[in-house]
C-alpha cells in the first residue's frame, strides 16, 4: 500500500484554498478534532466554542438548531474562528438540485456562505448541486464535502453510491475538498486525488450508540480506516469539563495520526 501522506504534504497537493488553510491548521495546531457544538442554546454555543476553541482546527455548525440567530451571531462566531485559528464547517447537507441550493447556500436567514467556510452535500440529485454551490462558493474560497457514508446504521450511502462521489470530486478539484466518510480505506484506492480530506463523525472515546441510529468508532480506529480528521459531538459538549474532553480527543487524534505515518 501507498505511504499515508502527512498534512504537510496534503496540503502541499491541495487545490483548494479552504483545504489548504484546514491542513495548515491542523499542524499548526497539532489538531485533527473538529467538534460539532450542536447545542440548542447559541448563548452556550458560543461561550463553549470560547472554552474548547485552542483544541480544535474545525467547528461543526448546524445553524438551524440554535434558538437565535442574526447576523451578529454569525460575527461572533468568524470573531471566534479568528481568535482561536479555525475553520467552519456548516453541517448543512445540501441535497437539492443546483438553482436551489445557490439561494439555500447565499441567501435565507442564514446567510451561509458569509460564516462557513465549509459546507457539505450529499450526490443524490447528480452532479448539478456541486455546480450550483461551486457558482457560490469557488470564488469566495470556500471548499465542500461531498457525504460519501454516512455514521448511521443502515446507511444507504455505500457501495457504488461512495464510488460515485469519488468521481463527483475528481471532477471538481477546485471546489469538492474530500468527504464525509467512515471507512475511507476501503474504497478511495481509485482516487486520482491525494489531497482530499476524509472527516468523520460518530467519534467517541467509548464505543456504542445512541438508541437512535448513531454508531461510534473510538479516535484510534476511525484514523486507522483512512480518517484525517474526527467529528466528536456529544462526546465533548455533553461532558462534565468539555475543555478536557476536547484536549483529551486532541491528544487521542493526534497520536492515532503520529502513529500511523
Ligand atoms: P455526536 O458525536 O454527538 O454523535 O454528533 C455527531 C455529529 O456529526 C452530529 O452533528 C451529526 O449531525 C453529524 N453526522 C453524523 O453523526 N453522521 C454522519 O454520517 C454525518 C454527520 O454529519
Amino acid at each position: 500500500a501507498p505511504k499515508r501522506l502527512s498534512y504537510e504534504e496534503k496540503a502541499a497537493l491541495a487545490k483548494n484554498e479552504a483545504l489548504k488553510r484546514l491542513y495548515n491548521t491542523m499542524v499548526a495546531k497539532k489538531s485533527n478534532l473538529s467538534v460539532a457544538m450542536d447545542v440548542n442554546s447559541t448563548e452556550k454555543m458560543l461561550a463553549l466554542v470560547d472554552e474548547i476553541g485552542p483544541h480544535i482546527c474545525c467547528l461543526k455548525t448546524h445553524v438551524d438548531v440554535l434558538d437565535v440567530w442574526n447576523d451578529g451571531v454569525a460575527k461572533s462566531l468568524t470573531d471566534l474562528a479568528e481568535k482561536h485559528n479555525f475553520l467552519i464547517f456548516e453541517d448543512r447537507k445540501f441535497a437539492d438540485i443546483g438553482n436551489t441550493v445557490v439561494s439555500q447556500y447565499s441567501g435565507g436567514v442564514y446567510k451561509i456562505s458569509e460564516w462557513s467556510d465549509i459546507v457539505n452535500a450529499h450526490i443524490v440529485p447528480g452532479p448539478g448541486i456541486v455546480d450550483g454551490l461551486k457558482q457560490v462558493g469557488l470564488g469566495q474560497n470556500k471548499g465542500l464535502l461531498l457525504l460519501a457514508e454516512m455514521s448511521s446504521a443502515g446507511t444507504m450511502a455505500k457501495g457504488s453510491y461512495t464510488e460515485e462521489t469519488v468521481r463527483v470530486a475528481d471532477e471538481n478539484p477546485d471546489f469538492v475538498i474530500g468527504f464525509i466518510s467512515v471507512n475511507p480505506n476501503s474504497w478511495t484506492k481509485k482516487s486520482k486525488d491525494r489531497s482530499l480530506v476524509h472527516m468523520t463523525p460518530g467519534i467517541k472515546l467509548q464505543k456504542g450508540g445512541d438508541g437512535l441510529g448513531q454508531q461510534y468508532n473510538d479516535p484510534k480506529s476511525a484514523i486507522a480506516r483512512g480518517s484525517d480528521v474526527l467529528i466528536v459531538g456529544r462526546g465533548v459538549y455533553k461532558a462534565e469539563d468539555p475543555k478536557s474532553s476536547a484536549a483529551e480527543y486532541q491528544k487521542a487524534g493526534w497520536e492515532a495520526y503520529l502513529s500511523e505515518l
